[in-house]
């Protein structure tokens, strides 16, 4: 018998009396046919509803920090399940290279230049700034909560400590953290400078942590902070779980002064900074087994990532960017490319991707895949969605290295051109380049050997991109000058 002939509907005067294997297999097959059909609907459907979101982001956490970017020495297994169940991208990048900067391109899917959320000499905004991410500035959170997702973050916010500032006012319903880093306020009797980093003391800081806009712990115990961070963001997806919620949990860790719990503390061979990041893996452990349990897991787009390199100018207890030159503060490699996981089971096929994503993407791709629609503006990200879901490429012109309000490099395809090249936190003043500093990132991933003088060509190309880039730009004023009196 033909296939075609067992796949046609047959008379209902066939009784299992005169045919009855015929008929099984004939039944066989139409309930396999009618589960082909209910698969593909429940898939369609599953496609169609808005999925949940959760960003987790780590704090000075280097390109080279994870045992699934390479490291040897730190033991992060949660992390390398998600990685080998999902997508890990080899150049992924923070739109900056210090915190607030980060942050709000992470948030608003635009380079920190369009909305003053840098500046040259100050970075970030300080523990008496009275700026904060501007109220016309559209969040992510914001977009979401309006498709009628729950919003939570958790954490380390740095886009504004004063109450008109703070998550509450951006779009989350739901926050608990600090408002910036964790060693923006030193108790007043700590010792001085570098000391104070390495000592492992509690009681020399005194970052406050917030409850919605209220301060609720002026010196909490630090070494308690990413086990109660991860207890936060638990409870907060079992209370949500029953409809689209977007969480951001942005750990304090392992932004120095480096705290782990008493379980993790002086367990990892790479020190107290392993030990830092060991918690972190574990922390990311608890939320996936969350998703898990509560049969989250195919409705959820998480994604991991780091807001800049890793801090080197504090030693040990610095992190490491891998094979990348440079670290925190500097527009290098080190500085800005980050670790970049994207896990969604089902959606998301277990990958490596090297085409080049940023954290800036994640806004117009999520908000695609919640149906919202983006806000009339210009963003500089671009939908992803294409590389996660395996569909082909995206249209990308070139990125742009920004360090402060001052662009500094720029990267067309494989090529990075340097127009002005200083350290992250050395002594030196920056260094113009004219004719700029040309690397080709996929052969020399160390931006050791200068091509300017073979690619003239290249760099006209680039030029040209960022002249593009600059006739578009209005710089908005900057963020963080303006101090209050007195923190
Ligand atoms: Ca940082």
């Amino acid at each position: 018998m033909k296939v075609t002939d067992r796949w046609g509907v047959r008379p209902r005067t066939q009784t299992l009396t005169f045919l009855p294997r015929t008929l099984i297999t004939d039944l066989s097959m139409r309930l396999f046919l009618q589960f082909i059909l209910l698969v593909i609907s429940c898939n369609q459907l599953l496609a169609a509803t808005p999925p949940n979101v959760v960003i987790i982001y780590a704090d000075d956490l280097g390109w080279g920090d994870l045992g699934c970017y390479g490291h040897p020495n730190i033991r992060t297994p949660n992390l390398d399940r998600m990685a080998a169940e999902g997508m890990r991208f080899t150049e992924f990048y923070s739109a900056a290279e210090v915190c607030t900067p980060s942050r709000a391109a992470l948030m608003t899917g635009r380079y920190p230049i369009r909305n003053g959320m840098c500046h040259d000499q100050f970075r970030v905004l300080r523990n008496n700034a009275k700026g904060g991410l501007p109220k016309d500035e559209v969040t992510l959170a914001e977009l979401l909560k309006g498709r009628g997702y729950a919003t939570g973050m958790v954490g380390k916010w740095h886009l504004g400590h004063l109450p008109e500032h703070l998550p509450p006012q951006h779009g989350f319903d739901f926050y608990f953290g600090m408002p910036f880093s964790n060693d923006m306020m030193p108790a007043p009797d700590a010792p001085k400078g570098r000391e104070r980093f390495f000592a492992e003391n509690n009681a020399y800081w005194r970052t406050p942590l917030i409850r919605g806009t209220n301060v609720v712990e002026a010196h909490p115990d630090q070494r308690q902070l990413t086990r109660r961070y991860t207890d936060e963001s638990v409870k907060f997806i079992r209370e949500h779980k029953r409809r689209p919620f977007f969480l951001y949990v942005a750990h304090s860790f392992p932004h120095v002064p480096l705290f782990a719990s008493e379980k993790f503390y002086g367990k990892s061979p790479a020190g107290l900074y392993g030990d830092v990041v060991e918690e972190i893996d574990w922390s990311v452990g608890e939320l996936m087994a969350t998703l898990r349990r509560e049969r989250l897991a195919e409705k959820t787009l998480v994604i991991f990532s780091s807001d800049n390199g890793p801090w080197l100018a504090y030693n040990h207890h610095g992190g490491s960017a891998g094979p990348l030159r440079e670290g925190k503060g500097s527009t290098w490699e080190g500085g800005m490319r980050v670790p970049g996981i994207a896990w969604w089971p089902g959606r998301i096929k277990p990958s490596v991707q090297r085409q080049m994503a940023t954290t800036m993407d994640i806004f117009p791709t999520v908000a695609k895949l919640a149906g919202a629609k983006l806000p009339e503006r210009t963003l500089d990200g671009v939908d992803i969605a294409p590389l996660l879901f395996g569909s082909g490429t995206v249209d990308r012109e070139a990125f742009f290295y920004y360090r402060g309000a001052t662009l500094y490099a720029a990267r067309l395809g494989p090529w990075k051109a340097h127009f002005i090249t200083r350290s992250g936190y050395g002594p030196d003043k920056p260094a113009p380049q004219d004719p700029p500093l040309l690397f080709h990132l996929g052969e020399d991933l160390g931006e050791n050997w200068n091509r300017a003088a073979q690619q003239p060509e290249v760099i006209a190309k680039i030029k040209d991109a960022v002249a593009r880039h600059r006739a578009a730009l209005q710089p908005a004023p900057t963020q963080l000058a303006e101090t209050i009196a007195q923190p």
